[in-house]
């Protein structure tokens, strides 16, 4: 409940890394909303934006709400990081604006020309076990199979050791939140897949012709220094997957609950695209992220030192009844722009040409090739300080 208002500025006493909120997040993001465009967040002593049009304003104002101090709780100003920072998604201008430049490269519509077609034919590989199998587990054998059959190739990784990957990211996602259970664990229990990501940032641990050693060949150019490389694959490492995986199994998940939506989509698969969108809109993979303030700032009529952790409700603002018609619907054919799920802004995500492709070939292939989708069984949730999604979502298909 709003235990008072200091400033101006309600205090809320909800923690929004606790399992309970994980379950069912909607309700507090409701209060979170209604409370007022800026609350204060007691439990972890942050400031918050729920609503779409101050999520969108922080965003959008990288001077004053800096990424450079980490985008997570902990302020790098005061706690070293637990691990060095990443170059592009915890920098700011000007050293972002090299270091963004050399990722859209790499990611850039030249670049996703080159993984098209082999995405393609994976997502319908993929479609032809699951017709096989017909009734399987939505998240290991399609949201997790599907991406892990085409991102490593196309970064360039050597087959061992590729089960590290979502471990990895999973810490990754974690490691932004408080330094709660699932925080303090998943860094314990980090150093082997630290040392394999390490490993395969390498230089020579990666393909040519692949994302990484693209990243590598911009040292080449003098885009980045050679120290600077590993780091930046690092960061593909860290985003690229678990990203995905959580937006296709968000995808799945909205057209094996809403058939209506899965009978509009087989009756024009070109929606598949933006089927996919309103699914990132809908459930957010991404939920949370922090930014810092670097001076004293008003902010819709609140006021907020310099030095403050604010916190983003990036699924909150994705669901905000002052910027959607029906937010709680999915709706394949709603205008989608200027949803939040990939941020805004500079940090806006810098893959997400590949990553809409990749739910976009999923999305298509199941709607030409697929009936029904049936939930059979209770789907369980996977908690994460960062993602949402689910851990296990028992289906049944039926072949077109
Ligand atoms: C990085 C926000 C999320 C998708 C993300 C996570 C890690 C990194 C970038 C983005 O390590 O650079």
């Amino acid at each position: 409940m709003t235990s008072a208002t200091q400033n101006g500025v309600p205090h809320l006493d909800v923690d929004p890394f606790a399992l309970a909120f994980f379950a069912d997040p909607f309700p507090t993001h409701e209060r979170l909303r209604e409370a007022g465009p800026v609350v204060y967040l007691d439990k972890w002593n942050v400031y918050g934006v729920a609503r779409h049009a101050e999520v969108h304003a922080v965003l959008n104002d990288p001077a004053t709400f800096c990424s450079s101090r980490g985008v997570g709780l902990s302020d790098f100003a005061k706690e070293k990081p637990w691990r060095p920072a990443s170059l592009i998604l915890e920098a700011d201008p000007p050293a972002h604006t090299r270091t963004r430049a050399v990722l859209s490269r790499v990611l850039s519509p030249t670049a996703l020309k080159q993984v098209r077609e082999r995405f393609a034919a994976a997502a319908e590989e993929r479609v032809d076990i699951l017709l096989e199998k017909r009734s399987f587990d939505a998240i290991a054998d399609l949201a997790e199979a599907f991406p892990l059959s085409i991102f490593p190739d196309a970064l360039g990784l050597r087959p061992e050791g590729r089960e590290n990957l979502l471990p990895y990211a999973s810490l990754v996602f974690n490691a932004f939140g408080p330094p709660n259970q699932l925080r303090q664990e998943a860094i314990e229990r980090s150093a082997p897949h630290q040392s394999y990501i390490a490993a395969q940032c390498q230089r020579e641990n990666l393909t040519p012709g692949g994302f990484g050693a693209c990243i590598h060949a911009q040292v080449d150019e003098g885009a980045i220094t050679a120290p600077e490389a590993p780091l930046l694959v690092r960061s593909l490492l860290s985003a690229g997957l678990d990203t995905t995986v959580n937006g296709i199994g968000a995808a799945v998940y909205c057209l094996a609950r809403f058939p209506d939506q899965f009978e509009r989509l087989r009756s024009d698969p070109t929606l598949a695209r933006n089927a996919f969108e309103e699914a990132v809109r809908f459930e957010s993979p991404v939920q949370t992220f922090f930014r810092t303030t670097t001076r004293d700032v008003e902010l819709s009529g609140a006021q907020i030192p310099e030095g403050e952790k604010v916190l983003m409700f990036l699924a909150a603002a994705n669901r905000d009844p002052r910027r959607w018609d029906k937010p709680d619907t999915y709706d394949i054919t709603r205008r989608t722009a200027g949803h939040v799920g990939y941020g805004s802004g500079i940090h806006m995500c810098v893959g997400q040409l590949v990553a809409r492709f990749e739910g976009e070939t999923m999305l298509s292939a199941l709607a030409r090739r697929v009936a029904k989708i049936e939930i059979t069984g209770e789907p369980t949730r996977r908690f994460n300080n960062t993602l949402r999604g689910l851990d296990t979502l028992p289906v049944t298909i039926t072949p077109a």
